[in-house]
């Protein structure tokens, strides 16, 4: 992958921060393919993988995978890719994430964007989805936020301090939100 030399952005917030939204609509302007960790976990469920009835607990439970299994199904997901652009979603989650990453890798994001949004606004948005994810709960959103604020947000601070963060006020409406992420890409990309 390292030979390959693909660019990858992470995509990082809280639960229900609108990072899958905003991907969604980055694909359709600029090109990039989009990896959501958690569709990808979600995936590997449903096809009934040795690791499903793991992955399925912890994520049910707001907890984070490890490492080992998330970073296998990106790296796979990168080498089936024709594309040489990676959005990825939702990871890297905690240090040892991070840390991970690189090193199986060799992969540096080029930057990072934060889509950092109150609690509140995030519950409400998680509750309100209907798509009948098992951690959709108020619950385990409960959890998803603890988990957030003690292992996630540590890793936006490392990345904060190399200068690679750009936050994005993501309590916006979504079209508003992708303004200032448009003109983020839009500068990368000359
Ligand atoms: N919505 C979006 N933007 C809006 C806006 N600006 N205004 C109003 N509404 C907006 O959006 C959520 C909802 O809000 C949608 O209904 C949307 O229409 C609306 P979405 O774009 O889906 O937000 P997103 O940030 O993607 O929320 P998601 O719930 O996917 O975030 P999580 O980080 O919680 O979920 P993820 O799928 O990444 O991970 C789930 C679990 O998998 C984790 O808790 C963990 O257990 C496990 N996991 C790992 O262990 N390791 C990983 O690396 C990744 C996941
Ligand atoms: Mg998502």
């Amino acid at each position: 992958l390292a030979e390959k030399k693909v660019k990858v952005v992470f995509v990082l917030g809280g639960p229900g921060s609108g990072k899958g939204t905003q991907c969604t609509k980055i694909v359709e302007h600029f090109g990039f393919t989009h990896l959501s960790a958690g569709d990808l976990l979600r995936a590997e469920i449903k096809s009934g993988s040795e690791n499903g009835t793991m992955i399925q607990t912890m994520i049910k439970d707001g907890k984070i995978v490890p490492s080992e299994v998330t970073i296998n199904l990106l790296q796979k997901a990168m080498l089936e890719s024709e594309n040489d652009k990676f959005l990825i979603d939702g990871f890297p989650r905690n240090e040892e994430n991070r840390a991970a990453f690189e090193n199986v890798t060799g992969i540096v994001p080029e930057f990072v964007l934060f889509f950092d949004c109150a609690e509140k606004e995030m519950e409400k948005r998680l509750l309100n989805r209907n798509e009948g994810r098992v951690d959709d709960n108020i619950g385990t959103i409960r959890k998803r936020f603890k988990v957030f604020v003690e292992s996630s947000l540590p890793v936006i601070e490392y990345y904060n301090s190399k200068g690679k963060v750009h936050k994005i006020d993501a309590a916006k409406p979504v079209e508003e939100v992708f303004e200032t992420v448009k003109t983020i890409f839009s500068s990368f990309n000359k």
